[in-house]
């Protein structure tokens, strides 16, 4: 893949340079008209079929795309409000899929037929009320549905309803990892600064305030599934942003200020991993994963282990040299399971009397 980036490279240079050189020549022809650069009808014509092949092949590239590669998109959303993003996506890129083949072919057939001929002129045409009138009035209606659509889905899945009485979380970004913080019993975070962060008190909790003190600090993200989840996010040190791919959630944690993202989680890490689509997923990973490992054997080198489907936070903002790898997994499970690893995890106050 690098070889070909850099043949590519070469190649659009090497194009450059005689591009270039081609200007040069033709302002160093200056008045002469017998060394002329104005094409004729041959060039007309030549390029005219370029226009035309290169419209069938992006259309060529877009459907071998499809086929080669719709198997890498994500699976079926694991929330709620993400089967209404997924609606609004699909409908977003039909549209635009529709709307950009009719105008590439447009644009490029045009080129085609109409390309220059000696003698031939072009007809002009001052204006037509009735064609401005309807291609300006269907992009209108077109985009003002999608916009107002869109804006509805926002509001809905933005406007937490606390009357649904969410548990509440929060996920805590630093250079580079995540801690997730439990609100304990009474479901409410206890205050926390930056400067009390000292030792064991990684997220800066303020001991002194008495809601901190069932509040609960782990690196592993466990969630309650079909229970409404209230995040609030918080960062250390720069700009992160919290992506859980699976539940169509992205929120950006901000250094000094507390942002809020809410979603219900409606499949158990177990259920997910008997999806069929997954299941397929697994396969292709770990049949790619067995071929390497042959690899190592003979290189003498450690077998990579298998892999098995689990939930992620990523972080979606280029934050530092690790970022890649900054990651969390999160587990949904039923709710007793949850009470139950909840019930083993130490809160605040234990956590600093050891
Ligand atoms: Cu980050």
């Amino acid at each position: 893949m690098t070889a070909f980036l850099y043949l590519v490279v070469i190649i659009l240079f090497a194009v450059s340079v005689w591009q270039m050189s081609k200007i040069l020549s033709m302002s160093k022809a200056g008045e002469d008209s017998s060394t002329s650069q104005i094409a004729n009808d041959k060039d007309n014509k030549i390029n005219g079929k370029l226009m035309l092949g290169f419209v069938i092949f992006i259309y060529v590239l877009a459907f071998i795309s499809f086929y080669k590669w719709s198997d890498v998109l994500l699976p079926d959303s694991a929330s709620e409000h993400g089967v209404d993003i997924d609606q609004l996506w699909l409908i977003s890129m039909i549209i635009i899929f529709i709307v950009g083949i009719i105008t590439q072919w447009l644009l490029h057939y045009f080129a085609f037929k109409y390309s220059g001929k000696k003698g031939q002129r072009a007809t002009f045409y001052a204006d037509n009320d009735r064609l401005e009138f309807i291609w300006t009035v269907i992009p209108v209606i077109v985009l003002a549905g999608l916009i107002i659509y869109g804006l509805f889905t926002w509001s809905d899945i933005m406007n937490v309803d606390t009357e649904d009485d969410p548990l509440v979380i929060e996920l805590y970004a630093y250079q580079f990892d995540w801690r997730a913080r439990y609100a304990g019993d009474d479901n409410i975070l206890g205050d926390a600064n930056v400067r009390l962060i000292e030792g064991v008190n990684q997220l800066g909790l303020d001991a002194s305030d008495p809601d901190a003190q069932d509040d609960i600090v782990v690196n592993e993200l466990h969630l309650p599934v079909g229970r409404k989840i209230l995040f609030k996010m918080r960062s250390q040190d720069v700009l992160h942003s919290a992506y859980m791919p699976h539940f169509r959630a992205q929120m950006n944690c901000v250094p000094g200020m507390v942002t809020q993202f809410s979603f219900t989680p409606t499949k158990t890490t177990e259920e997910m991993r008997l999806d069929d689509e997954i299941i397929a997923k697994v396969e292709h990973i770990n049949s790619i994963r067995s071929e390497k490992n042959v690899a190592r054997a003979i290189a003498g080198e450690e077998p990579l282990e298998l892999y098995e489907f689990d939930y992620l936070l990523l972080c979606n903002k280029i934050c530092g040299n690790t970022h890649y790898n900054m990651q969390m997994k999160i587990v949904v499970e039923t709710e007793d399971e949850f009470n139950e690893w909840l019930s083993t995890q130490d809160n605040f106050a234990t956590t600093m009397k050891n």
